[in-house]
């Protein structure tokens, strides 16, 4: 099975996320349903260590804590950008739960997270959009702002391959206290 952990985000903001979500040709935007903030991509693992997974994840104690979400950036540049998301802040207690889930992660043997953590909402993915339309996107939408929500459990979902895209599965949530 194909793993990851992420947040999911309130129904209000998933809504305004959503009606940002056109005007650039050939984009491919997440479904609202699909929309969360990853803190591990995890990727295929037998149902033992999936469990196992799910135990270390379950044994983690982190507190509640607030996030907002602001601005609009790409992975890639120009027309090389290949996926355009909306900026999460970085607080010390996101990075806190991220690191107790990558530990968690790790010691059941899964190789470690090489790439530095850029929490974000993936809004769409793109091939070789055009870049002026995806830059005066931007600049649209730069001001997108939303939150402070609170953050009171994070979730292990299953990615299966539909006709449609991917649909992502809630396994099991976390609470944080
Ligand atoms: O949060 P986002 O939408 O950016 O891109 C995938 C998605 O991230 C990412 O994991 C999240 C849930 O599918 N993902 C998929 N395959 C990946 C891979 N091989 C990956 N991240 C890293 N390596």
């Amino acid at each position: 099975m194909r793993l990851f952990v992420a947040l999911t985000l309130p129904d209000g903001i998933v809504a305004r996320l959503n009606l940002m979500c056109s005007g650039i040709p050939g984009a491919r935007w997440v479904e609202p349903s699909n929309m969360h903030i990853t803190l591990r991509f995890i990727g295929e693992v037998d149902e033992p260590t999936a469990e196992e997974i799910n135990y270390n994840l379950s044994h983690i104690e982190a507190p509640a804590f607030d996030l907002g979400l602001q601005g609009l950036d790409t992975f890639g540049q120009g027309y090389k950008a290949h996926a355009l998301w909306v900026g999460v802040s970085l607080t010390r207690e996101l990075a806190h739960l991220q690191n107790k889930v990558e530990s968690a992660v790790t010691r059941t043997g899964q190789p470690p997270e090489g790439r530095k953590f850029t929490p974000h909402v993936t809004l769409a993915r793109l091939t070789k959009p055009e870049a002026g339309r995806l830059q005066s996107f931007i600049e649209g939408n730069n001001l997108f702002k939303a939150g402070p929500f609170t953050v009171d459990q994070f979730t292990l979902f299953e990615s299966q391959p539909g006709n449609g895209g991917p649909v992502y599965t809630a396994l099991e949530d976390y609470t944080l206290t």
